[in-house]
């Protein structure tokens, strides 16, 4: 027998694998109908404009029928190796030492996840996170360890600050020194994502330099599981950015996949979730979160706290923009 062909019989996507049939006797014209892959309904979705370029890496490994976890991976990487985002990966804000310090999280449909948090000197640490998530015991490596254990991966030490990563630093410095700049505006855009592949599964994951000049040792929503990422295959999937602080108070993703297996759909949930965060701090000034989130139809949503979050949407047609919803205007 060998593969023929994909021919789509039409409704809802439906696609069909024709497969010759056996020159057995009396066979040779028949034609079996397989079982389908659900090619069509390969999706991805990631926080912020710099998410497009991400998905298109996502969706190309989607349509090859690599796993949701591969798919996040890869896109991810696009965004940790370029040096021009200045909140991710190589070229990353710096703490406030001029250290590029990073974390980051993955999560499959299986409950299996990887994270790495405060590790310096290594450009892709999303592909560290699945690492510590399928060779060792452990969830979250972080630190010296979670670098000696990249280096023992065959990751290469990097120099992770740039020019003018360095020079926004020495500016602060000068400036505002104790003053941290508002998180995700104007100064930020870690990236999270979520991808559906063709089998029905999701993965999710998140990278990021963090909050901006921060204090030594900090580390924000972004490695922890629950926080920046959660993911139940029998419900959905839901990731963060903006302000880990106030992400962590609420279990932000984790809580947002508990709404939707009771029935939310994935902006609804992502409302209620910015509605805890209201409701968990006092000072809202400056607080800006936006969660994202995709259900295990497909269905997708986002909410933020204030105006100006958006976030990225690929399948095998269409990439757009979305702008999200949100509670009150940024004013600045
Ligand atoms: C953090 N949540 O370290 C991250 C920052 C972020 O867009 O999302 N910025 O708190």
């Amino acid at each position: 027998m060998k593969r023929r062909d994909f021919v789509k019989i039409g409704g809802l996507g439906t696609t069909a694998l024709i497969i010759d049939g056996c020159k057995a006797k009396g066979n040779s014209e028949k034609k079996e109908i397989l079982p389908l892959p659900h090619l069509n309904q390969v999706k991805v979705i990631s926080t912020w404009n710099s998410g497009i370029n991400a998905n298109k890496t996502a969706i190309e490994a989607l349509k090859n029928n690599k796993s949701a976890l591969d798919a996040v991976e890869l896109g991810l990487n696009v965004i940790e190796s370029d040096p021009e985002n200045t909140s991710v990966g190589i070229g990353g804000l710096p703490d406030e030492n001029g250290n590029v310090t990073l974390d980051a999280c993955i999560m499959d449909h299986q409950f299996n996840c990887g994270s790495v948090s405060y590790i310096q000197n290594i450009k892709n640490p999303i592909s560290v996170a699945r690492k510590v998530m399928e060779d060792t015991p452990h969830v979250m490596l972080s630190g010296k360890g979670a670098y000696n254990f990249a280096i023992s991966k065959g990751f290469k030490h990097a120099n992770l600050l740039t020019e003018t990563s360095k020079e926004s630093w020495e500016e602060w410095k000068k400036e505002n020194n104790s003053n941290l700049p508002a998180i995700n505006h104007e100064n930020h855009d870690t990236i999270a994502m979520i991808a559906l592949d063709h089998k029905g599964n999701l993965a999710t994951g998140c990278t990021t330099s963090g909050w901006a000049y921060k204090m030594e040792g900090r580390v924000g929503d972004s490695p922890i599981i629950g926080s920046g990422v959660y993911l139940d295959n029998e419900v959905g999937a839901a990731c963060a950015t903006g302000l880990g602080e106030a992400i962590i108070k609420i279990c932000g993703s984790h809580a947002i996949v508990e709404l939707m297996r009771n029935g939310e759909s994935p902006e609804q949930a992502c409302k209620i979730a910015i509605q805890r965060i209201k409701n968990s701090n006092k000072d809202l000034k400056d607080l800006q979160v936006g969660f994202i989130a995709m259900n295990k139809k497909g269905e997708i949503g986002s909410y933020s706290l204030y105006s100006g979050f958006n976030y990225a949407y690929q399948d095998i047609q269409r990439s757009k923009l979305i702008d999200s919803q949100y509670d009150f205007e940024w004013k600045g």
